[in-house]
């Protein structure tokens, strides 16, 4: 077929995505003998608004999907909706309209946008998290933590938030405000469903380290914090009147234990209360603290205060020693013991109290060889040996702790202990559109589990949001009911999941939405683990680590066999542009801003704007620019591909306009390349090696074929498309003038074909056709590499870290420093024995060796 002398990708892309639709290409292929890959992107929530993340984060997904199954794979590519949380409920507030309504509509609308661009995902895996269909499925899921101790209701400090009437995760708190409504958080103490995460604190911690070898090793790292094993010791300090049972207090420093000059709790701490009880001021001190919440950033960054209580506690060791108890609002009282001893000396916090309350700074470490020594400013936290410490001076801190350990074994008053810092998970949300707690509260039983058989506990759907507070609380007939064990009256749980808890098992349910059953157990088996997951940053600490601690109490309760859920994870940056201001300091959107005749920029009604720097795409500083708006001016492959071309995918990527009618431009390059071979490229494709000009076109592709083939999955799309531009640069100064010329012209054109494919998806589908290809692109396999054309060209190059063997990687014999470094850069190994150094220098002699300098 001869092409026409443009592109137009405006007519095409729709008709190739319904031509797609009608085949069913992207269905889910039936077991077969192939390897199976399942390709994860993190599931959005209908907002109604895609934005160039998603875009950004989808076209890696699927890039990578195509990719592999042009390479022989059976993949799995699915797609859903994230479709229960808070914004519903504001816009049903706002527009008078039900969360349901808004947030199908929504779907629907950003389901279309997504189908536009044409993405692989095979619809059939659909799933919404907010359909009872869904969420009966987590019910029983929790009925079964329930049975087995996984799931638990205690009373217990929450974050409330005031404005959105409902409790939340610390991590919620950002700056001791609610991450959505931005007010001031406050602590109170509530009745809450946990699920019992700290359970696996060891198992999560060993899994990174030896399981998570694909992941970032900054994700790595933030999961391994947020666990935040410590190794120290639990002692009990008696109180000097006896007038109650010793006070137990964690610590991780028991060397500093002759340091100590007071002991403090936590104004939560039952002590406290008891004492607040004939102590005003202390009940108004501990009301003041409570304004704080529970998130330990707001308690670590705010000022240290406290109340000194009229009592005083016996050094553990030393009997004739008294240190005084004070209440502090820096205690926490869900990490330890919520009590601590404190030594000035060898803690900030404590050292900033001890100077506020004029208590003693006792040093008992002093660096190595120094005899004396006084604190003023700051703590000494370094490494060094015991001093003031009685026998035990001269002990490093690390022989301290044991000797201290023993002491306090001998004496009866401590033991070791190993202590996390990661918290039970508090899933109790007081709002309507969360899937809701499948329990009963009977005034004679108890809390009673809703009989399975009665599962799903659907949401009731006449509701009203004319008041604050949970709906569900106050709608007259939904949470009377009878309890299933005595059948006297009882009340639903009115309580709704953390959003969290859907997000944590999605991608089970993808593999066949629509079971009975809550799995279907052998295609649960036959997808999982996801191979590679896709997603942004901000989750790298709660959905990731929820999602992990989901999938072993799934294992526990019998439901799957594996133990964790995302085998390679990749993490995306984001998509940044240019803010623009006018005269009054307002937010321009870049299609209002021009450029004048002589050259300045300004409003399209003539007032100048100023340019400011390249920021997150956000709506408050209008500097977004909308993918819908993109596709339909340019199509959808112009937009992946400035994505793909432009930075690594890690990192943050800068939307431009100059970009975008770069890759526009090359569209139509790649188009016109087509278009001129085909009267050259009908004959046969009979080579002939002694044909130099073929013979090095040959080599090019075949090179191209193969390195593009290693860069895509290990998502160096960036290299890959410098190395098609290359290609295609190379076909279009190619003179095809004998036979064995015009063969390989064949064979590149073919092979650009191929390559764009993942990418490229429209575009390569209508080339595909002009070259009389049979079928879809994208059900065609890669072509074979001839390893032989390559061979000679590409070297196995040696990475050092410090004159250390590290890794190799395949590169071009000649090969730039720039091509090699980044790719040696990204070996896990290289990264670890980098880690926490500085790249000082490179050394790289081309086709052996490349060595990093750190320090
Ligand atoms: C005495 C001491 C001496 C401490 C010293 C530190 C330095 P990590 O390492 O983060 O686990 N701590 C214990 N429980 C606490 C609570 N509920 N709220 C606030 N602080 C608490 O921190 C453990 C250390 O944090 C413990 O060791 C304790 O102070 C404090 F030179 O005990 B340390
Ligand atoms: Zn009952």
């Amino acid at each position: 077929m001869q092409l026409p002398e443009r592109y137009n990708p405006l007519e095409s892309e729709p008709s190739w995505q319904k031509a797609w639709e009608k085949a069913g290409v992207f269905n889910t292929p039936a077991p077969s003998a192939r390897p199976k890959y399942y390709v994860l992107e993190m599931l959005p929530y209908p907002s109604g608004k895609l934005h160039m993340g998603h875009l950004r984060n989808y076209t890696l997904g699927d890039v990578l999907a195509r990719f592999l199954t042009m390479n022989g794979h059976d993949v799995l590519h699915p797609m859903g909706w994230d479709a229960f949380g808070l914004p519903a409920e504001n816009a049903a507030i706002q527009n008078k309209t039900h969360p349901a309504t808004w947030t199908y509509a929504n779907i629907a609308d950003m389901r279309q946008k997504l189908k536009e661009i044409g993405f692989s995902y095979d619809w059939n895996k659909e799933v919404a998290t907010c359909s009872p269909d869904y969420y009966r499925h987590e019910q029983s899921f929790f009925l079964d933590f329930l049975e087995k101790g996984l799931a638990y209701k205690k009373e217990s400090w929450v974050n409330w938030d005031p404005v959105d009437n409902t409790v939340l995760a610390n991590e919620q708190v950002v700056d001791g405000r609610g991450w959505r409504s931005g007010a001031v958080v406050e602590r109170r103490l509530m009745n809450q469903w946990f699920l019992k995460i700290t359970h696996y604190a060891q198992e999560l911690l060993d899994a990174v380290d030896n399981d998570l070898t694909d992941w970032p090793e900054s994700v790595r790292t933030m999961q391994r914090r947020w666990i935040g094993r410590s190794e120290g010791a639990h002692m009990t300090f008696e109180f000097t009147d006896g007038s109650r049972a010793p006070l137990p207090i964690y610590t991780t420093r028991p060397d500093t234990l002759w340091g100590a000059s007071f002991v403090a709790i936590s104004p939560d701490h039952p002590i406290a209360a008891e004492l607040a009880k004939s102590d005003e001021k202390l009940t108004a001190f501990i009301a003041e603290c409570r304004q704080l919440g529970t998130a330990e950033e707001a308690i670590d960054t705010a000022e240290k205060v406290g109340h000194k209580t009229p009592l005083k506690l016996k050094h553990p060791l030393d009997a004739s020693i008294e240190l005084p108890l004070y209440v502090a609002n820096y205690i926490l009282m869900d990490y330890g013991t919520g009590a601590i001893f404190g030594c000035p000396a060898h803690d900030a916090r404590d050292l900033e109290f001890a100077r506020r309350y004029s208590l003693p700074v006792i040093p008992v470490v002093a660096p190595e060889g120094v005899a004396e020594m006084t604190i003023n400013e700051d703590p000494f936290l370094g490494a060094g040996r015991l001093i003031n410490s009685r026998d035990w001076n001269g002990l490093t801190v690390e022989e301290g702790k044991k000797t201290a350990i023993a002491a306090l074994k001998k004496a009866g008053r401590g033991e070791s202990q190993i202590n996390f810092r990661l918290r039970d998970w508090g899933v109790s949300r007081q709002r309507y559109w969360g899937c809701p707690i499948p329990v009963i509260n009977c005034p004679s039983c108890g809390t009673v589990p809703v009989p399975k058989n009665q599962l799903p506990v659907t949401l009731p759907e006449d509701v009203n949001f004319d008041t604050p507070g949970n709906p569900l609380d106050r709608h007259p007939t939904w949470k009377h009911v009878d309890c299933p064990k005595c059948s006297g009256k009882a009340t639903r749980e009115t309580d709704t999941f953390d959003t969290f808890f859907e997000s944590s098992w999605y991608f089970l349910r993808y593999t066949d939405p629509s079971t009975s059953e809550p799995l279907n157990k052998k295609e649960v088996e036959r997808w999982n683990p996801v191979d590679c997951y896709i997603g942004g940053i901000e989750h790298a600490v709660l959905h990731l680590l929820y999602a992990r601690f989901f999938i072993k109490a799934l294992r526990d309760t019998g439901h799957i066999s594996f133990s964790e859920p995302f085998k390679k994870l990749v993490t995306q940056g984001m998509v940044t542009h240019e803010t623009y201001k006018d005269a009054n300091g307002q937010w321009c959107y870049p299609e209002e801003v021009v450029k004048s005749a002589d050259g300045k920029w300004q409003t399209e009604s003539g007032t100048p704007v100023t340019i400011g720097r390249s920021e997150k795409m956000s709506k408050s500083k209008k500097n977004t620019v909308e993918p819908d708006r993109i596709v339909k001016a340019y199509g959808a492959d112009t937009a992946r591909l400035f994505m793909l071309s432009d930075s690594p995918p890690e990192r943050d990527l800068e939307w431009t306009e100059a970009g975008v009618d770069g890759a526009w431009r090359y569209m139509g390059r790649l188009w016109r390349l087509v278009r001129e071979a085909q009267p050259l490229i009908t004959g046969s494709d009979a080579h002939d090696a002694s044909d130099a000009p073929a013979l090095a076109l040959r080599k090019l592709t075949h090179k191209t074929l193969h390195q593009v083939a290693q860069d895509i999955p290990a998502f160096r799309m960036n290299r890959a498309v410098a190395r098609i531009r290359e290609l295609s640069n190379a076909i279009e100064g190619f003179k095809a003038e004998t036979p064995a010329q015009k063969a390989a012209l064949k064979e590149s054109i073919n092979a650009v074909i191929h390559l764009i494919a993942p990418m490229m998806h429209h575009l390569a589908e209508s080339l595909w056709q002009a070259v009389d290809g049979k079928g879809f692109i994208c059900q065609q396999p890669w072509p074979t590499v001839d390893m032989a054309l390559v061979a000679d060209d590409v070297v196995t190059l040696a990475v050092q870290v410090n004159g250390k063997l590290r890794g190799t990687i395949e590169c071009a014999k000649d090969a730039s420093e720039a091509d090699v470094k980044p790719a040696a850069l990204e070996l896990a190994d290289v990264q670890r024995a980098i880690d926490g150094k500085q790249l000082r220098k490179v050394i790289y002699v081309p086709g052996r060796i490349l060595n990093l300098v750190a320090a």
